[in-house]
């Protein structure tokens, strides 16, 4: 039988880009976007859309029941900087929607859940350097708080009730057809744009600051990979770590001066530099190596050449 495919927040950073893969990979009219609001006008018209509050159930049980869903991806959330200064409203959202989902499929309406959590679990007391699958979590960010608590929720109703969730805790993302809202990591989406426009970019981030990043089309493989895996294979229901590249801004504007010489970088560290402080420099994702074939194909070099050559056009 043809699946039919859930996402919420289809309109953010992530969920467009995955709606456009997942179209692409089982048809357009199988894969239903739904957000609070409207987004772009070729992700609303290349198949269905429903606007949706991910955190209003029976809402969400309507679509499903009309659309026949089996897979449900819950993109929604509110990131860390913006979690920050809403803090009640960030944990509802990104809890509530959590549960909406994991009750669906405990109550078998759907099969399958894809959850993103996040680097944001780990927080200062975490080895920094190559951060292990399983350590120390104790994150100081609501955001943090959230997906720390919503990998337990998963992890438990996988155990209790057998449901089908799989989870990656995604580094900071670098695209260029949606603009990311409300996360630390978003300087090194920004830089290329003002790379491009301004030649001069004042990063909210000290120059040293290295966190792990990865290209949006590392990080769709990598969904649609787990996603696609046997059940067996999925060792870890709480989320995987998941690694491509590790840089700070100075080495990010680095290696857009290769190519745009007279690009030039300031630095004016706001709140969000604690936060950056705060998580890790690099992470070990073997564990998702070794059970779903996981490996990264996008370097900061590849990365800088796929931002600049597409954002100019
Ligand atoms: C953020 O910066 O909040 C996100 C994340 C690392 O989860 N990009």
């Amino acid at each position: 039988m043809q699946k039919s495919i859930l996402i919420l927040g289809a309109c953010g950073q992530i969920g467009t880009e995955l709606t456009y893969a997942l179209r692409e990979k089982y048809g357009d009219n199988t894969i239903i976007a739904s957000d609070i609001r409207e987004g772009n006008e070729s992700l609303m018209d290349s198949g269905p859309f429903e606007l949706l509050d991910a955190t209003d159930y029976n809402a969400l049980e309507e679509v499903v029941a009309y659309y026949e869903i089996s897979e449900v991806y819950l993109m929604a959330a509110m990131l860390s900087a913006t979690a920050e200064k809403f803090p009640m409203r960030a944990w509802n959202l990104n809890m509530n929607s959590l549960f909406n989902v994991l009750n669906l499929a405990k109550e078998k309406k759907i099969d399958k859940v894809f959850w993103p959590s996040s680097i944001a679990v780990f927080g200062s007391n975490t080895p920094s350097e190559n951060t292990p699958q399983n350590t120390i979590m104790e994150p100081s960010t609501v955001y943090g708080i959230s997906k720390q608590s919503g990998e337990r929720w998963c992890n438990y109703y996988f155990n209790k009730y057998g449901v089908d969730v799989r989870s990656i805790r995604y580094p900071g993302l670098i695209s260029w057809k949606t603009m990311p809202g409300g996360g630390t990591t978003d300087y090194a989406i920004e830089i290329y744009h003002k790379a491009l426009t301004s030649k001069t970019y004042t990063c909210f981030l000290e120059k040293d600051t290295k966190l792990p990043m990865m290209f949006m089309d590392d990080a769709i493989r990598a969904t649609l990979l787990l996603m696609e895996s046997d059940s067996e294979d999925i060792k870890i229901r709480s989320s995987y770590n998941l690694a491509a590249m590790s840089f700070s801004p100075e080495e990010i504007a680095d290696s857009i001066q290769s190519r745009i010489p007279d690009f030039n970088i300031t630095y004016d560290p706001d709140f969000r530099q604690e936060i950056a402080d705060s998580w890790p420099n690099s992470i070990d994702d073997s564990q998702a190596r070794i059970d779903w074939g996981w490996k990264s194909e996008f370097d900061l070099e590849k990365t800088t050449a796929e931002m600049l050559d597409n954002l100019a056009k």
